[in-house]
């Protein structure tokens, strides 16, 4: 190499090397380990974990071996020693209790029982006078996360010195959805192709896969459905089952299992029969041959997820058969396994005149107890479909025979898509505090979810993959941290939104103080700011027709009504907003008698629900004073100004952020900021066409007429 090259060559080593290098493309997600600069800090982590006394030895025990080693490699600048038996100068211990040194387990106090298999335990202990830590659990597995859970400690700089922490997941089925075509396309995906090179697989697995894994298990994820809910039966022939096979192979060290969908017709499609019903015997027999021929492919396979009577899926609907019908078939199929179904309730028809916010609890409640003891009942959050906000489904406290599974969308199809800084921890604290009044009081939809209102023995949390094949995997580097805050969730719904925010920002980009400071303050306003510029004071569903990208509110006399918007809206020259009261649809009779009540009186009900419940006239006084129309045209404005803020914010934190991923997330809130204007303009000069009210003092006059916006169509939007 000649010499100026050299020099450059060294330079561009060094760059990379250092701390604040200029080229971060946010691949490593919250896994950055940066160094730990903190001058008390540092020698107190080193002492602690400097030999490391580790004896299993099989595919978990190496991945944490590996993780402990990247990770205090780079936050400690420390070469970790490990051994297998004891040492005196031992300090770390991670071990299930039959593997830790009896002197360890005399000076802890764990409750082995209540762990189960997936909890932890981190404590620390005097130990000839030192300090000890101790990360304990019943498996592989738990020891994999509690080692994640130390690393998080380092992570955030918490003080290990005392530290006694046990963490036990609420819910046991934790999975992320990819709604991942084999074709390579995702539906709905916003962060480049599926990451899941099907083509290649089974003879290439590439690094992402393992990457995938460490990521999902750092936040307690121990599942995932590789394929898309609109399925492809082609999934299910050994074609794909031997690539399927591979990744299972690739995700077990880290406690992930593999699920498939299922499509309902594949008897017919694959399997040359010329029915799909699921009562009739040689269909049964089909599935049972089915799911045994997966299980030698994959041993540990957690089952599937079905989508059936829904947008065209086919379904036992077909064959005048119920939906327990139907899950139940595949449930029995897969018993002999101890494999799970995941039969979704997003089940609506395209002939029934109802509202659709009532059609699942319609089809389903009736169904509550005749489900077999390994279906999982999936119910979105919302009883429309992932809007910027729903109140909860009213399935949530209504089956209490059956467990329900919570269904959140991680992937922003409604919420600014791969552009739009959202952070999802809000909306799904936002769903999972709220009180259904099942059982009284308190119940709220995290206990439904978690099981612990009607004892169940399963539970569960999905969140619709964000993931793609964007270097930083989510597209928008915030996008992040929607999949982390969906895992933490998963593991603890009752764990605060703010708190998983600020633990995220520390893990991703930094600790200092003010950053945090301003970095929450992005993040905890940005769904609320979504909502006020897209769809405030429950108004919803009036995006773009298809792509779903940007405003919509004139879509109407479309092949179906409850696609559109103005069958949503219904604003007219009396006033807007969906009446499901009792002198409308009666949706509200599906909660509660309390939250009926609460919802159906004017008074009570919250505004932000207002009309998703309520038809009103334009001058309706709300609570501010203002009139109903004024109100909605302030929330728009307010909208556009809080994208102004999160942009102002960003850039008094420049200085703790890479340039890379800074000026990514600068130009998205750009555009961000750009496309809520995009939103207010365009929803309020169509709604004044019915209002014929002035807009009120403080809301920008629309930069374009009324005909510009609806012309306007955006072409080859992603994830379609
Ligand atoms: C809607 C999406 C559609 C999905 C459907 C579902 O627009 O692409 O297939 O939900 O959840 O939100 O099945």
């Amino acid at each position: 190499m000649k010499r100026p090259f050299l020099f450059l060559f060294v330079m561009a080593l060094l760059c990379s090397a250092s701390h604040f290098s200029l080229a971060n493309d946010g691949y490593n997600l919250w896994l950055q380990y940066q160094k730990i600069e903190s001058p008390t800090l540092l020698p107190e982590y080193q002492k602690q974990a400097g030999h490391i006394f580790i004896p299993g030895k099989n595919a978990t025990s190496d991945v944490i071996e590996k993780e402990l080693r990247t990770a205090l490699e780079a936050m400690l600048e420390i070469a970790p020693q490990f051994t297998t038996t004891p040492k005196q100068e031992t300090t770390l211990f991670i071990g299930t209790r039959e593997q830790l040194p009896a002197f360890t387990l005399k000076a802890i106090n764990i409750p082995w029982e209540k762990l189960g298999t997936e909890g932890f335990s981190i404590q620390s202990i005097n130990q000839n006078s030192q300090k000890a830590l101790i990360i304990t659990g019943n498996s592989d597995v738990a020891l994999l996360y509690g080692t994640f859970e130390f690393l998080k400690l380092l992570q955030t700089q918490q003080d290990i010195s005392t530290v006694d922490l046990t963490s036990i997941p609420k819910t046991n089925i934790r999975v992320l959805n990819h709604w991942d075509n084999p074709d390579r396309t995702v539906e709905r995906g916003y962060a480049g192709a599926s990451i899941w090179d099907w083509h290649r697989l089974p003879g290439h697995v590439k690094p992402q896969y393992v990457d995938y894994a460490r990521a999902n298990a750092s936040i307690g994820i121990n599942g995932t459905v590789l394929t898309n809910v609109n399925a492809n039966a082609q999934v299910l022939t050994p074609y794909f089952l031997k690539k399927v096979a591979t990744l299972a192979d690739t995700f077990r060290p880290y406690g992930i299992k593999v699920y498939l969908t299922a499509r309902f017709s594949a008897p017919i499609e694959i399997g040359g029969l010329d029915t799909a019903d699921p009562l009739h015997p040689e269909v049964q027999k089909w599935w049972t041959e089915k799911v045994n021929e997966i299980y030698e492919y994959v041993p540990d396979f957690g089952g599937f997820l079905v989508k059936a009577d829904s947008e065209g899926q086919p379904g036992p609907q077909n064959y005048d058969r119920t939906q327990a019908e139907g899950a139940n078939m595949l449930a029995k199929a897969l018993q002999p396994h101890e494999g799970i179904v995941m039969w979704r309730a997003f089940v609506y028809s395209n002939e029934t005149p109802d509202d659709r916010a009532k059609q699942a609890y319609n089809e389903f409640k009736p169904l509550d107890g005749k489900f077999e003891d390994n279906v999982l009942v999936q119910v979105k959050n919302g009883p429309i479909d992932f809007q910027p906000r729903e109140p909860f489904h009213p399935l949530f406290g209504a089956m209490p025979e059956t467990p329900l599974m919570m269904e959140f969308q991680i992937t922003q199809e409604y919420l600014g898509q791969g552009t739009h800084l959202v952070f999802l921890g809000s909306l799904f604290e936002e769903v999972l505090d709220t009180d259904t009044y099942a059982k009284g009081p308190g119940s709220t939809v995290a206990k439904v979810v978690e099981g612990s209102l009607d004892q169940h023995a399963l539970s569960g949390m999905a969140g619709v993959s964000n993931i793609g094949t964007d270097r930083n995997w989510t597209g928008h580097l915030f996008g992040q941290a929607n999949w982390y805050a969906f895992g933490r969730l998963a593991w603890n719904p009752d764990e605060s939104a703010a708190d998983i925010a600020k633990e995220w920002l520390k893990m991703t980009f930094s600790n200092d103080e003010k950053f945090i400071r301003k970095g929450k303050s992005i993040m905890l306003q940005s769904h609320e700011a979504a909502v006020n510029y897209m769809t405030p004071l429950g108004l919803h569903h009036i995006m773009g027709w298809s792509h779903h990208y940007g405003p919509g509110p004139w879509v109407t006399d479309k092949h179906r009504d409850d696609w559109t918007s103005t069958y949503y809206h219904q604003a007219s020259e009396d006033g807007i907003g969906f009446d499901r009261t009792a002198s409308g649809s009666n949706a509200l009779s599906q909660y509660a008698p309390e939250v009926q009540q609460q919802y159906e009186n004017l008074e009570t009900c919250p505004e932000k629900y207002l009309l998703w419940f309520h038809h009103l006239p334009w001058n309706y006084e709300m609570k501010s004073g203002h009139s109903l129309w004024d109100e909605i045209a302030l929330h728009y404005q307010k909208g556009v100004h809080q994208t102004e803020q999160m942009i102002t914010d960003w850039k008094s934190i420049k200085t703790h952020v890479d340039d890379q991923r800074y000026q990514q997330v600068l130009d998205f809130l750009q555009i961000q900021h750009h496309e809520a204007k995009w939103w207010r303009d365009a929803c309020l000069l169509y709604f004044q066409q019915f209002s014929q009210m002035p807009l009120p003092e403080g809301v920008t006059q629309p930069e374009f007429s009324l005909d510009h916006y609806r012309q306007y169509t955006p072409l080859f939007v992603p994830g379609i």
